[in-house]
């Protein structure tokens, strides 16, 4: 613990610090920060950006009487910090250690668990109708990013909240950045309005001085008024947020935590929903996640003294497969397009954009339009690519019914982050999509072993596939195998690995890999276990299993997704229909939400890797045998 912050005890003793002990409690913060997330990984750019806003926050509202709602959550390590976690901060993203977001089960000082973004506000609005309904006094903060700013549901609550005139704040943590560049007319209307001090100081003049003068002032103000669409909108900054009904302050400058104090002590008193608009600079205070905060955005453990990460990296990840193949589709295929809701870098696209700026389009944190937008691309003669990460393509859901399967048009999911994804937890876990895909009429689903076929698959998928197909892949490295030319795989056909007369085992996408293993060690042990890679979870290979399943009279079904409604569920569906009565066994994730922690552990803990699947086998096969059901 730094030196001043081991005297103190937080929140509350933080009310009782100077402006010149604030300033040296953020830098504590920060040395701890950037020490924490340089062995653990985290979103560290984010993080170094709102130390002074957090430390404003906490030493004007009273936590948790007062809640505080960081919007999709990973930027709260410094309200952490003040809120009770400094001595397990260290457990940061570690299996059974802090959760990089917040969590209502972690602490009081959490009142309502984040991740996914832009949802800040519609929390605050419940929190504040909540709490005018039962009679308490509290205050309910939201604070928000512009890049979370981009997301539909942010202006849903925006236009609710003004509608109502919910008592709220919402904090707007503007450092001009998503996880890139950010993106649109709200993003370039608040770029107006920080880099214009002109609109500030006329906003001060406008209130204070014209609106005095008794005669001249009350015309100019009824003018302005009048004229909506003109003057109003020149000398009043915030103007988009005062026609929702909000009281706008700012912009402010967010490492100055004097001047947010001051503000967020006069919003605090005004009735209705306000909105702040502090400035912050992303990466704050850490040169090189200052010269690179995209960089710094996410990233695993790293080397203090260069920012480099740490450790060797040997093998391509499928995501980078994912991006170099999407180029040479690009290079083959002119009508190709690809989209991403903000995550260029993260679904491997970056190439991708560069080379074809035209065909590209990030369209901010809105896979809701991004999947909209997508089926009209294709029913417009372009064959769209839409990479998403598994758990965030849960957001679009209806937009996949309603406009994608509904109209069978030839929309493409690359599903990244599919499956277990490790050290973000619970609200990135992408554990649901064979379950939510798997149920709409029309969707085909691809899942590769390796990421050699990965390649056959995007290639299947653009040049082949009758209508939307969706595949999904891990966040992961591939098994290190070697990348053939992108060619065509038989639509709906799966591969039998190996031959076998005790056990069926057939294993979903990467845990091909792992069932293989185990099924060679089932040999030694006399259990002879056939092993088929689906390829397809949707359309099944049915003569191919149902092949199997009848020699083998038992089968093992593995999958790194829920099991309700999933592969294996498809796999008893299939036999079921069919009239085949045999015995099943489902390995995947029972019906709970898989907390963070490294994905191999993680995969292990399931009894999803080669052990479990191993230790599964013996006493499926072995209870057969022993029964002597055979
Ligand atoms: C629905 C959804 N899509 C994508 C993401 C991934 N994501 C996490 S943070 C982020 C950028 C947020 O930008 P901003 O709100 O400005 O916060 P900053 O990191 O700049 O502080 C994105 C796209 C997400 N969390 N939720």
């Amino acid at each position: 613990m730094g030196e001043l912050a081991r005297g103190l005890n937080f929140p509350g003793d933080l009310k009782k610090l100077s402006p010149d002990e604030l300033k040296r409690l953020a830098a504590e913060i920060r040395d701890y920060m950037i020490r924490t997330v340089a062995d653990n990984g985290g979103h560290l750019a984010a993080n170094l950006g709102v130390v002074e806003l957090t430390l404003a926050l906490h030493s004007t509202f009273d936590s948790p009487r007062d809640r505080i709602i960081w919007d999709v959550g990973h930027q709260s390590y410094t309200h952490k910090l003040l809120t009770g976690r400094w001595d397990r901060f260290p457990t940061l993203r570690c299996y059974q250690g802090l959760s990089g977001f917040p969590r209502r089960d972690e602490s009081e000082h959490d009142p309502f668990g984040t991740g996914h973004s832009s949802t800040s506000i519609s929390a605050a609005v419940g929190l504040a109708q909540a709490r005018d309904l039962k009679g308490e006094q509290y205050k309910v903060v939201a604070v928000i990013g512009d890049g979370a700013l981009t997301g539909g549901m942010a202006y849903e609550a925006l236009n609710h909240a003004g509608h109502i005139k919910a008592n709220l704040l919402v904090v707007l943590n503007d450092n001009n950045m998503s996880i890139a560049s950010n993106v649109g007319g709200m993003a370039e209307y608040l770029g107006r309005l920080r880099s214009d001090p002109k609109y500030f100081r006329l906003k001060a003049e406008f209130e204070h001085t014209v609106g005095r003068i008794p005669v001249f002032g009350k015309k100019v103000v009824s003018t302005a008024e009048r004229l909506k669409g003109g003057l109003k909108y020149l000398v009043m900054p915030g103007m988009i947020f005062e026609e929702l009904g909000f009281t706008y302050f700012g912009p402010v400058d967010g490492h100055n935590i004097t001047a947010m104090k001051n503000i967020f002590q006069r919003a605090s008193r005004i009735k209705g929903p306000v909105l702040v608009h502090v400035v912050t600079e992303k990466g704050k205070g850490y040169g090189f996640a200052e010269a690179a905060p995209e960089r710094f955005h996410g990233i695993g453990p790293f080397d203090l003294s260069n920012g480099r990460p740490r450790g060797k990296k040997q093998g391509l990840t499928y995501t980078e497969v994912f991006g170099r193949t999407m180029v040479r589709l690009g290079e083959e295929k002119p009508d190709l397009v690809a989209i991403t809701a903000a995550m260029t870098s993260g679904t491997g696209l970056d190439q991708f954009a560069e080379k074809f700026p035209d065909r590209f389009y990030d369209v901010g944190i809105a896979e809701q339009h991004a999947v909209t937008m997508a089926a009209a691309l294709a029913a417009g003669g372009v064959r769209p690519v839409f990479a998403v990460y598994s758990t965030f393509l849960q957001r679009a859901y209806d937009q996949i019914i309603h406009d994608v399967c509904i109209q069978n048009l030839p929309v493409i999911f690359a599903v990244d982050r599919a499956g277990i994804t490790g050290e973000d937890g619970e609200t990135h876990q992408g554990l649901f999509d064979l379950s939510f895909l798997r149920s709409i009429p029309r969707m085909s689903i691809m899942a590769p072993r390796n990421e050699d076929e990965l390649q056959h698959m995007l290639y299947t998928a653009v040049h082949a596939a009758p209508g939307p197909v969706a595949v999904r892949y891990p966040r992961d490295k591939g098994e290190g195998v070697e990348l053939t030319a992108p060619s065509l795989l038989p639509w709906g056909k799966g591969e039998l690995l190996k031959e076998g007369d005790d056990l069926l085992i057939i294993a979903a996408g990467t845990r091909v890999g792992a069932a293989l293993e185990a099924a060679e060690k089932l040999f030694w042990q006399g259990v002879r276990a056939a092993l088929i890679n689906p390829r397809f979870i949707k359309p099944l290979d049915e003569e191919l299993i149902l092949t199997w399943a009848r020699r083998c009279g038992r089968v093992l079904t593995v999958e790194d997704n829920v099991l309700a409604g999933g592969f294996g569920s498809a796999i008893m569906e299939l036999l079921e229909q069919k009239g085949l009565h045999l015995p099943v066994k489902r390995l995947g994730i029972d019906d709970i939400f898989v907390p963070h922690g490294p994905r191999a552990a993680l995969l292990s803990y399931y009894h999803l890797d080669a052990a479990g699947i191993y230790e599964a086998a013996v006493s499926f096969a072995g209870a057969k045998k022993a029964k002597g059901t055979r």
